[in-house]
């Protein structure tokens, strides 16, 4: 009977703890973990002996209650808050409330910060040295109060620290593709957070979570609702609910948009037309306008897919893009509401190579939107590919202010099975230069808006995130949100960086476990591309889904949904010719690049098959033939993620049972698919090439009938099915 007792107990205490690991995953990056380091716990509780903390607000209480539920955590004992300024060891206030004295010592420092911007920094004040956290806003307070926590936790030295630091974007937004019925269009991480039916009085703890990761790497703005809208959202039913969610993320500095479909004034507002030109349309919009900022004093405004993939908008009525955008903004102008139009547009009416269209149709437009209207253009110009060249439309649009969208979810990279670090990804097409202006144009001086000083300036990241416990699915998968909030803040920080700083306030601090983790992360995302789509191959993926490779796919009712429209392989050789010879889309760049990526010769070979169709024997730079070489890239992706695999077998030490074996069991997976990649698409590839495989490449195990058979028609991220 005792043996059986000490086996519950045993049990019982097993299960709690694995519990609560599962648990620390929901903190994300947030863990504040108890420091363990004894100099640096005694020169923390030395800083923090005595905070002065004044508060009037909602905004700075929530900075307040985040130090509250940090401080004992990582210091092991309570925060003494004091009212006594000269007394304490730590000050956190605005600049206007401070005294005289404190204020000329940080003067200059305030004086280069824009109005979201903090400073951190030890002064002599009253004959000692003090810390002291300081912005010219509430909402600067509370990003200064976050980034001094996440030095605490990456255990830096504060003694003497001088820090100041303001966005270099304005408009840092997610979108989320959520629909009302909680399915998430190309979400990986189960459910929409926002639970409609229990909303508005049921206030779920997650709403607060959410606005704490957002405010902790500066996210300001967020669309609520998929951009393949439903005009139900804008409903008083739905809109006392959306009211009820911006109340709780005002208090985080986030804005809160919606996507509005362009037909709503038929569908919700029972007129006959939606087209914009139409007095009644355009009374319709300011009225619906006047309703939500009735509800939501800051409303941000709206997101618009128009006339893309099926959705409505004013081409429907014989208008154009301008004309849309612009009705929209007129009604949102007196309440300082925006209109984010997106540009991802391509028409099954053209058979102009897709990755021209956006640029043909938007160019003639630039400077003719009102100023409150930011054209929204994704990375590259097909489709959040694992790898893109550049929009051509970054640097191209001089007088339109133009937002990044990058996709955070990973449609095209795996779900959130795969182990991804985006940041590089984001970080090449930022530091792309577009020589729009001279050599030094990049993309993220357009972003910006530093290039051409455009009034606005916005990048956007489609949500990782949904209800799964560790909110993205796949716990690496949290660091391309942080990764995304850290670049809308400043585009030009490092992936190191970044990487290192996920690492530090997730993991470890441990320099054993930090660098070949880290090492790991910033090889994966040139393993997928290698495992994917090498050498500039893209959109080669199944139906539908997007999930795992479909080169051979040649249905679709849209040519330019096929992928053999993109790899375009034939028995001469593969690639897609956008040269002078072929589509010509080359011409939508910068002359100095246009030049470079008319010749095979000079177009880096990670773009060749995006621009050009080669022969099976072009020769690489490598000596290698085009064959060999793209299959020996194949190779090294598995080969890359076998490496992660054994590098995270040698991080077990780090890390607790539930952590190590999570990611053990992803990567499993993911090597299994990266050898499905290789194999699927060397094998159908070969068909056309006719040459046997390279040494060093294994040999497929299945044939390409049994990957061609392959079905999967409940793969999540797209609308469930019940049958
Ligand atoms: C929200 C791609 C995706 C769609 C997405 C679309 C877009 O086509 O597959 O799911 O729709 O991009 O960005 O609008």
């Amino acid at each position: 009977m005792k043996q059986f007792k000490i086996v519950i107990l045993l049990f019982t205490l097993y299960t709690a703890s694995v519990k609560s690991q599962h648990l620390e995953d929901y903190k994300l990056w947030l863990k504040y973990e108890r420091i363990e380091s004894k100099t640096v716990l005694q020169s923390y509780a030395d800083l923090v002996s005595q905070v002065y903390f004044p508060t009037d607000n909602e905004v700075l209480e929530n900075a307040k209650n985040e130090l509250s539920t940090a401080l004992p955590n990582m210091l092991g004992k309570p925060v003494e808050f004091s009212e006594n300024l000269a007394e304490s060891t730590l000050i956190i206030d605005r600049y206007d409330q401070l005294p005289n004295a404190l204020q000329k010592l940080i003067k200059e420092d305030v004086d280069n910060l824009n109005d979201e911007g903090y400073v951190i920094k030890t002064v002599a004040y009253n004959n000692k040295n003090i810390s002291l956290v300081s912005a010219k806003t509430n909402i600067g307070i509370l990003y200064g109060t976050f980034r001094l926590l996440n030095l605490m936790q990456m255990n830096e030295d504060l003694a003497g620290v001088s820090l100041a630091d303001s966005p270099k974007i304005d408009l840092r937004m997610l979108n989320h593709w959520d629909n009302l019925d909680r399915s998430v269009e190309r979400g990986y991480a189960g459910f929409s957070l926002w639970n409609w039916q229990k909303l508005p009085e049921y206030i779920d703890q997650r709403y607060i979570d959410y606005a704490r990761a957002n405010a902790s790497v500066g996210i300001n703005a967020t669309v609520l609702t998929n951009v393949n809208a439903n005009a139900l959202v804008l409903t008083p039913m739905y809109l006392e609910k959306v009211e009820a969610l911006a109340k709780v993320f005002r208090g985080y500095g986030i804005k809160v948009y919606l996507t509005a479909r362009f037909s709503a004034p038929i569908e919700i507002g029972n007129l006959k037309t939606a087209d914009p030109l139409n007095e009644e349309v355009q009374k319709w919009w300011s009225n619906k306008a006047k309703e939500i900022y009735a509800r939501i004093p800051d409303f941000g405004g709206f997101l618009v897919k128009a006339n893309s993939e099926g959705q409505p908008g004013p081409q429907n009525y014989g208008r154009n893009h301008v004309d849309g955008a612009n009705m929209m903004a007129t009604a949102l102008k007196p309440f300082g509401g925006n209109v984010i139009w997106r540009a991802f547009v391509y028409s099954e009416h053209d058979d102009t190579d897709r990755a021209k269209q956006a640029y043909d149709e938007f160019l003639p437009y630039d400077g003719k939107f009102k100023d409150n209207v930011v054209v929204q253009v994704k990375n590259g110009a097909i489709d959040f590919q694992p790898r893109e060249p550049f929009h051509p439309l970054f640097g191209a649009l001089k007088e339109t202010p133009i937002a990044m969208e990058f996709q955070i979810t990973q449609e095209y990279l795996g779900f959130s099975t795969h182990l991804v670090f985006l940041p590089k990804l984001f970080i090449e097409v930022l530091e792309a230069d577009t020589y729009q202006k001279g050599p030094g144009s990049t993309v993220a001086k357009v972003v910006d808006g530093s290039l051409y000083n455009n009034a606005i300036s916005a990048m956007a990241g489609v949500s990782n995130i949904g209800n799964d416990l560790n909110w993205t699915g796949h716990p690496f998968a949290q660091a391309n949100w942080y990764g995304f909030g850290r670049l809308a803040w400043n585009p030009y920080l490092s992936a190191d960086e970044i990487a290192e700083e996920w690492l530090r306030t997730t993991y470890s601090n441990d320099k054993k476990f930090i660098e070949p983790i880290k090492e790991m992360m910033l090889t994966s995302r040139e393993a997928v591309v290698n495992y994917m789509n090498p050498l500039g191959l893209h959109h080669i993926f199944d139906t539908g889904h997007h999930y795992g490779p479909g080169p051979w796919v040649d249905n679709l009712s849209r040519p330019d949904w096929n992928p053999v429209y993109y790899h375009k392989a034939d028995e001469n050789g593969i690639g897609f010719d956008r040269t002078d010879t072929g589509s010509n889309a080359t011409e939508q760049y910068a002359p100095f690049l246009e030049k470079k990526f008319n010749d095979p010769a000079t177009t880096p070979e990670m773009f060749l098959l995006w621009f050009h169709h080669l022969p099976w024997d072009y020769k690489l730079k490598s000596g290698n033939s085009l064959w060999d070489g793209i299959a020996l890239k194949y190779q090294k992706g598995v080969d890359q993620v076998s490496t992660m695999n054994a590098t995270w077998e040698n991080a077990k030490p780090f890390l607790t049972a539930h952590e190590y074996e999570e990611v053990k069991m992803l990567l499993q997976i993911q090597l299994k698919e990266a050898k499905w990649w290789r194999n699927a698409c060397l094998l159908y590839f070969q068909t056309f090439s006719k040459r046997p495989l390279p040494k060093g490449v294994e040999q497929p195990n299945k044939s390409l009938e049994e990957y061609r058979s392959l079905k999967f028609p409940f793969a999540p991220g797209i609308r469930p099915q019940w049958n």
